[in-house]
Order: C-alpha cells, then sequence, then structure tokens
C-alpha cells in the first residue's frame, strides 16, 4: 500500500477532468453554477508543460497534523520550472493580514517527514463574511497567486468552498483533507485524513505502554482520555491495537443513551470484573468527545457546573469550579481544557468504595494523550499520503479547477487521487442556519465499528503479552484485506 502511494506520488504530472462515470446529487443554489460540480475528477495523461506560468499559495488551517509539511513537499518535488509556491503563516488569520513567505526546494531539507505545523504555522479564523473574502482577494491578487490550497479539516474546507465562490474567476480554491480526528470523509473517494494514522499510532504507543507498566507492577488502572472531539474515530482505531479493558465511544453512549453515571457504572463493573480474576490493574480508554454527549459535562463545559456538582456532592465529592472551555470561531469548544478524566476516575473511585477488596486494592491514574500526537513525525503511511495529496492539489490547481478537495479512493490495490466537490460534501446544519461540510461520526455500520463491538468483551480480561503486538503499517479503519495491505 505505501509503495503504491509512492508510486503514484512519483508518477509523471498529469490534469484531472470530470469524470461522468461518476456523478453526485448536489443541492443546487449553495455557491454558483461554475463551481457547483456534479462529478469526481479523475486523473489522466496530459503534458503540463505547455500550460502558462503558475503561483499556487497554501495556507494551513485549524490544529497541526502530521505530514502537513510533507503537502508542501510533495508540491515542491513536482514544481515546474517558472512555477511558484507562496505559504501564508499562522493559517487563515495570516492569509487576511498578507503574512507570507515564498517557500522553495531549499526548504525541502528542512521540512520533509517533519511533524507539526511549525514551519507556516496555523490558526482557527473562520473565513466568511463579504469584508473578509474581499481582504482576501486583496492579498491573493498582487502577489498573482491564482491558486489557493487550503490544508485543512471540515470547518476549514466550508471555508474553502464559500472561499472558491466569492474568488471564482480570479483564483481556484483547493481543499487538503488533514485532521488527526479522522471526521472529514466522503466514502469512497475520501475515507481518511492524512494525521490521523500518526496520532493514532503514538497514542497506541503511549497507552501500550502503561499496559505493559501495569502488567509488570500489577498496582494501577489507568484512565485516559484521548484527544478527538465530536467522532470518536482515534479512540476506535486505537481500541483495536491496543485491545484496553474498557472503552466507551461518543457514538455508543449516544446510541445507548447513557447518563455519566451509567458510563461510571461500566467502567467499575469491569474493574470489579477484572479484580474477581486477581487482577487490581488494568486500561481503560474514551475520547474527549464524550463530553459533548454526556448531559452533565455538556452542561459544565457550556458554563453550567450545577448539574455536575449535584451528581458529584450526591457520591460525596466536593463540588469542582468551572474549567476555562470556551469556543472557536466555528463553535467547536477546547475540550482539552476540561479534566474529564479526572471527574471520570473521581467518580469511578466513589463507586468502588462500597467494595471492601476494591477500596483496599485499587489505586488509579488519570492521562491525557493529544497535542503530542499532532506534532509527531509522520509514519511513512501518512508521509507517502501527505505528499500524493500536495502533489494533487498541484495537479488540480494546473487543470484550472475550483471547489474541491483530494481525494483518494483506496479500494483498489492501487489508490488513485481524486479530486471531489466540495459542494458535495456540504449539509444544511439547522443549529448554525447555514451548509457547512458535516462532520462524518463513527458509524454504527463501518466494518471497524462492528468489530470493536464483537471483540470488546474479550478484552476485559486482555494483558499484554511478550512478543509485544505490533502497531498497524497502515490504518486500520481503511479495513483493508492482506493483499492491499502489501
Ligand atoms: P482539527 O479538526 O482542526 O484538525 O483539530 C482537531 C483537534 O486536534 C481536536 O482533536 C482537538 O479537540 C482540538 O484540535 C484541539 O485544538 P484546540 O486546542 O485548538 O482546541
Amino acid at each position: 500500500m505505501i509503495l503504491s502511494l509512492v508510486k503514484a506520488f512519483e508518477s509523471k504530472l498529469g490534469l484531472f477532468q470530470p469524470n461522468k462515470q461518476v456523478s453526485f446529487d448536489v443541492i443546487q443554489g449553495v455557491v454558483r453554477q461554475e463551481i457547483s460540480h456534479a462529478t469526481l475528477f479523475s486523473k489522466y495523461d496530459s503534458a503540463v508543460d505547455h500550460l502558462p506560468k503558475l503561483t499556487v499559495g497554501i495556507v494551513f488551517s485549524g490544529g497541526p497534523a502530521p505530514g502537513g509539511h510533507d503537502v508542501l513537499c510533495g508540491i515542491l518535488s513536482h514544481l515546474r520550472s517558472g512555477d511558484q509556491l507562496i505559504g501564508f503563516c499562522g493559517g487563515p488569520g495570516g492569509l487576511l493580514r498578507g503574512d507570507y513567505k515564498l517557500i522553495d526546494t531549499s526548504d525541502m531539507d528542512l521540512i520533509e517527514g517533519l511533524g507539526g505545523f511549525d514551519f507556516l504555522g496555523t490558526d482557527r479564523t473562520k473565513i466568511s463574511t463579504n469584508d473578509q473574502f474581499e481582504q482576501v482577494k486583496s492579498v491573493l491578487e498582487p502577489l498573482g497567486i491564482s491558486s489557493l490550497i487550503i490544508v485543512g479539516g471540515d470547518d476549514s474546507n466550508t471555508n474553502a468552498l464559500f472561499l472558491a465562490d466569492a474568488l471564482h474567476g480570479r483564483c481556484n480554491v483547493i481543499g487538503v483533507p488533514k485532521t488527526i480526528d479522522g471526521d472529514l470523509q466522503y466514502l469512497p473517494h475520501l475515507p481518511i485524513t492524512f494525521g490521523f494514522h500518526t496520532a493514532t499510532q503514538h497514542y497506541a504507543r503511549l497507552v501500550q505502554q502503561l499496559a505493559i507498566d501495569a502488567v509488570g507492577t500489577t498496582k494501577y488502572w489507568h484512565i485516559v482520555k484521548l484527544m478527538g472531539r465530536s467522532a470518536s474515530h482515534v479512540t476506535l482505531e486505537v481500541a483495536h491495537q491496543v485491545m484496553p479493558n474498557a472503552c466507551i465511544l461518543a457514538e455508543e453512549i449516544n446510541q445507548l443513551g447513557w447518563s455519566l453515571m451509567d458510563v461510571i457504572d461500566y467502567f467499575t463493573r469491569v474493574i470489579l470484573d477484572r479484580l474477581s480474576k486477581n487482577k487490581p490493574y488494568g486500561i481503560i480508554i474514551f475520547p474527549e468527545g464524550i463530553a459533548d454527549v454526556i448531559p452533565e459535562l455538556d452542561h459544565y463545559s457550556r458554563g453550567n457546573a450545577a448539574p455536575l456538582n449535584k451528581l458529584l456532592e450526591a457520591v460525596g465529592i466536593e463540588p469542582i469550579q468551572l474549567d476555562d472551555v470556551y469556543e472557536d470561531d466555528h463553535g467547536n469548544k477546547n475540550l482539552s481544557m476540561l479534566n474529564s478524566e479526572k471527574i471520570i476516575m473521581s467518580l469511578v473511585e466513589a463507586n468502588l468504595q462500597k467494595h471492601d477488596q476494591a477500596r483496599r486494592e485499587i489505586k488509579m491514574m488519570p492521562h491525557f494523550f493529544g497535542y503530542t500526537g499532532r506534532a509527531e513525525d509522520p509514519t511513512p503511511f501518512d508521509s507517502a499520503y501527505a505528499l500524493l495529496l500536495g502533489k494533487t492539489a498541484y495537479e488540480l490547481s494546473l487543470s484550472n479547477v475550483s471547489g474541491v478537495i483530494v481525494g483518494c479512493d483506496f479500494s483498489t490495490i492501487d489508490p488513485s487521487p481524486v479530486g471531489v466537490p466540495l459542494q458535495a460534501l456540504v449539509n444544511y446544519d439547522e443549529d448554525r442556519s447555514r451548509y457547512v461540510i458535516k462532520k462524518h461520526l463513527v458509524s454504527d455500520a463501518a466494518i471497524d465499528y462492528k468489530t470493536y463491538q464483537l471483540k470488546k468483551s474479550d478484552w476485559v480480561h486482555h494483558d499484554v503479552n511478550i512478543p509485544r503486538p505490533e502497531l498497524f503499517d497502515v490504518p486500520h479503519h481503511l479495513n483493508l484485506d492482506e493483499d492491499q495491505k502489501e
């Protein structure tokens, strides 16, 4: 698989054109007709040397994800002589300010295979007003930029679509799918974002190390919150790798209609179950996004601590002060500020007080694994994928296409890059009264969710062994068969 990605990356530059065999129902009237594409864009072999010189702008947007620097290298390694790449510094905010630098092939030695987004920087500024669109025009025009590549997640690519509309005829806008959360998907043409594999491998390694320590010492339960808001793809992928003794996903809580105490009772049951087999240690994992679906935590993160404190007081725990959670421009809460792992741990501890043996023997420690996964150097999969995404975004720029996001179909032995109309990903959001790219949550019909449900109860008594299990070379989430993984 990784070799096929590299092969596709190393192949000659080509152009993309509408592929009438794959069409979409797109909602009319969201953006102008010219960028309201109703088909996929597929690559065909065509010379590109005769095309006019091109200046491409690029901006990182939202949270960092491993592979961003390789997206830049993917473009630079194929840049035709005379074409230019201009990077905007500090995310969409930097784009509005006109804060930029020229990037050239000499930068590749510095940044190839490097994690984080620090070469250009990023932020979460939303570009959506007419004044902002005008501001972007006034920055791009003097620089001669005729194609702008936005490297981002669902919110950033919603920006990209409306910016493509506003800049039509002056500058094309192309999205590159990024986010460790893995919630920007459009199957089968866009099953995965870059950064997801590295972050999940990173967290899986850390959780596995806790598990190894726990088996060796038989002393502690580790209560681990993992980054990933709204969608629980990260926790699901990590669960498949490390087989935690207990795990709950936000989508599962929603489906089961569980309250906070239901979650606590489930964790308590697993701990007591293992204790009955003389195992006073283990691993619990869950995503930070549970705060969105558990009413007491949701109220708390919105500034109302009363329902949570009522529950805490009822089990004899001191009330807690509000953490400093706020929303970004797109309405996303910074859940990392919320110490839900400590809250959960205290409630489980309180629950265990009723059991003599558990009260004496169970010791717990909270952990949060998040930001380090975004700065990790990309895995070979993410690196190859990001290089290909960068190259494809450049080819779409040469093809004079706007309002599309780069995708890649992994359903065949040789993954093929495609251009997916952004409009096909858009839905009307009643709460926000606007069209936005919908976050793709873990679906109960997904194969990786079904296998998780089948295996989960076996993991209660699982312990990591020697030889250690190997972490996945390619994302489990892609559900590739053995031939495809090679
Ligand atoms: P993106 O969706 O922008 O890729 O960011 C994802 C993420 O890493 C989430 O998993 C996490 O909740 C959030 O960013 C943390 O960033 P911040 O500290 O800005 O809230």
